[in-house]
């Protein structure tokens, strides 16, 4: 078999020019997504597949944040009767074990969830991170300021980029940076939470955590939905551990909000 010849400089070409022009498709979005983890990827994906422009920007270099591990990196993930066909649709092979929980190996629920996302129309960006919100005359949050994770790791002083969009998501697990963003910023800002702060998760009860947490997937501030872990770190509820319905359901929900609000506007 002969050799073909590949021009570097053409990869190069194609790589910088073919990045551009995705890139440059979505910079006025209906929804951003910040974080790549489950909710964040559930909310994407139903909101993409319901005609909405949404990108998802990650810090990482890889999707699913914390649902790689498993729990303690034992890679597989339980997932409650309620959520079972918001993950079943994705096409992940899920065993009953009993007692309505269900169990999933991890790499595939990562792998099949951001595989539905793209193949909905939404837009991943890996190694992207939202250091800071764009807002209006009226602190109503209108997009996310971006720069490189790498620049972020680096500690580099490179100036961001911004993206706008008509909602942001925050989907950012455990620290809900985009909240925390909007509070160490605007300090007058309150949002929807039992102190109109950020309250910080409490210990671990997952009964409670799940419990609660599609009831405080909401429009926490103006232009920001939370999703996922970062409701129940907003609100002062407690964590769940390696218990992944809620985030799902967390998710769906946030894409309900979010069409609910882009519809009426
Ligand atoms: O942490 P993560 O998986 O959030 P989630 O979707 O799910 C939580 C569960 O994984 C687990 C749990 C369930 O029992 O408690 O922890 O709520 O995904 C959050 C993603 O957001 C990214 C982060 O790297 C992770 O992949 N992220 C966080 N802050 C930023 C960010 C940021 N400022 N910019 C971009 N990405």
């Amino acid at each position: 078999m002969s050799v073909r010849e590949i021009d570097e400089a053409q990869v190069t070409s194609l790589i910088v020019s073919r990045f551009a022009e995705d890139f440059l498709a979505g910079t006025c979005l209906d929804v951003a997504v910040v974080g790549a983890g489950p909710a964040g990827i559930t909310a994407a994906r139903l909101l993409a597949a319901d005609g909405h422009e949404v990108a998802v920007f990650e810090r990482n270099l890889h999707v699913g944040g914390g649902m790689w591990g498993g729990g303690m990196l034992f890679p597989r993930v339980v997932i409650q009767e309620e959520a079972v066909a918001l993950v079943q649709e994705v096409g992940v092979s899920l065993k009953p074990a009993g007692d309505g929980y269900y169990v999933a190996d991890s790499v595939e629920c990562v792998a099949k969830c951001a595989a539905a996302a793209v193949d909905a129309g939404a837009r991943i960006w890996v190694g992207m991170a939202v250091e800071d919100v764009m807002i209006d005359e009226q602190d109503c949050v209108r997009g996310v300021v971006l720069n490189w994770g790498a620049v972020e790791r680096a500690q580099l002083h490179v100036d961001p980029l911004a993206v706008k969009a008509r909602l942001v998501i925050d989907a950012t697990g455990h620290e809900c940076e985009v909240l925390r963003t909007i509070e160490r910023k605007i300090p007058e800002a309150r949002l929807d939470t039992p102190t109109g702060r950020v309250v910080g998760e409490r210990p671990m009860n997952a009964t409670q955590a799940e419990g609660h947490i599609v009831a405080l997937t909401k429009e926490v501030y103006p232009g920001v939905i939370v999703a996922g872990m970062a409701c129940n770190a907003a609100a002062g509820a407690p964590r769940m551990g390696a218990i992944f319905g809620g985030m799902f359901l967390s998710g769906e929900r946030a894409a309900q909000l979010a069409a609910e609000k882009l519809s009426g506007e």
